[in-house]
């Protein structure tokens, strides 16, 4: 049935049939997150770093209508080329570029749901979307932290860009029951920086310690993911003050300019990435490195 929307490549196929490890990742990243060519070379390194560790990357996006679960390389470097000119694809807009044959880039909502069609239980990227500031004017709130609250997979991040209400973002995660997990950390990164001002709801400093929890949310029928909290490495991660600047000038110019919606989020980063220059393009593909690490680990510690 699900065949009829879903191609799982060979490679996935075959870790998921003998319960080998396997990592999702999200091609929004690729589309709007970085520029070309950074971001197909980001991409492949980041499948690299998977298999090096012993699992297998799963690369989501939806190609010519078609649900990919596992991309050629040919077909990232098709992503990262057509850039932003690819649809953003939430759980919202998937049945109609299934529909219209069209492609899509997936958020951290529609790879979860690709994800779990696939029987892929952990995923690595950046950052999550989250509840915006404002937003108890414009009700701005992301559908990935819906589809946290519904949908079975765990996402390694380093926590959310302070260009979201992160209090907030708590408080939502909260009220869905889903738990914000600290690796190795009891406070939320701030994505570019290792603080943030919130604690998270558990600090784990395993692997193990995460997949036994997620096998117990699962194995208990409790409905929805998990968001595994991963700092930025300290090397990477850049002057508070400097970040906070740059997203506030970010957050007035996207006021200034009226921009709303699915339009909100790559706006406001790609503000950030030409206030901050190349220094934010290095940390942000630094930590994408550190998750997907971490990521591959979990799915490991979940498949013994
Ligand atoms: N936050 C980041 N980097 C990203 C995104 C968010 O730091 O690339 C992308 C992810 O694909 C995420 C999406 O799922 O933006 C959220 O968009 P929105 O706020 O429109 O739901
Ligand atoms: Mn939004």
């Amino acid at each position: 049935m699900l065949e009829k929307y879903l191609d799982i490549h060979p490679r996935v196929k075959e870790a998921l049939d003998q319960n080998k490890p396997v990592v999702a990742l999200e091609s929004t990243i690729i589309s709007h997150g970085m520029p070309y060519p950074e971001n197909v070379k980001t991409a492949l390194e980041v499948e690299k770093i998977i298999t090096d560790k012993g699992a297998i990357p799963a690369t989501i996006a939806i190609i010519n209508g078609r649900l990919k679960v596992g991309l050629s390389e040919d077909e990232i470097e098709y992503l990262g080329k057509k850039g932003t000119a690819v649809t953003k694809v939430s759980r919202r807009d998937l049945p109609f570029m299934v529909a219209k044959n069209d492609d899509g880039a997936t958020t951290v909502a529609a790879t979860m749901i690709i994800a779990d069609l696939a029987g892929i239980r952990v995923f690595g990227t950046g950052g999550i979307g989250g509840v915006h500031r404002g937003a108890e004017n414009t009700f701005d709130i992301s559908a990935d932290l819906q589809e946290l609250a519904h949908t079975d997979v765990a996402v390694v991040c380093a926590g959310a860009k302070s260009i979201l209400d992160l209090g907030l973002t708590l408080e939502y995660l909260e009220t869905y029951g889903v738990p914000v997990v600290g690796y190795q950390t009891e406070e939320l990164p701030a994505f570019y920086t290792r603080k943030s001002g919130f604690n998270v709801d558990y600090r784990c400093d395993t692997p193990k310690e995460i997949a036994d929890a997620l096998k117990a949310k699962w194995g208990l029928n409790l409905n929805g993911g998990m968001v595994i909290a991963n700092p930025i490495p300290e090397e990477y991660s850049m002057d508070f003050d400097t970040i906070a600047k740059a997203i506030d000038d970010a957050l007035k110019e996207a006021d200034e300019k009226d921009i709303k919606g699915k339009e909100s989020t790559p706006f406001l980063l790609d503000k950030i990435k030409q206030i901050t220059g190349g220094s934010s393009l290095e940390s942000n593909i630094r930590l994408v490195y550190n998750n997907v690490a971490l990521a591959a680990e979990i799915a490991i510690e979940l498949t013994k």
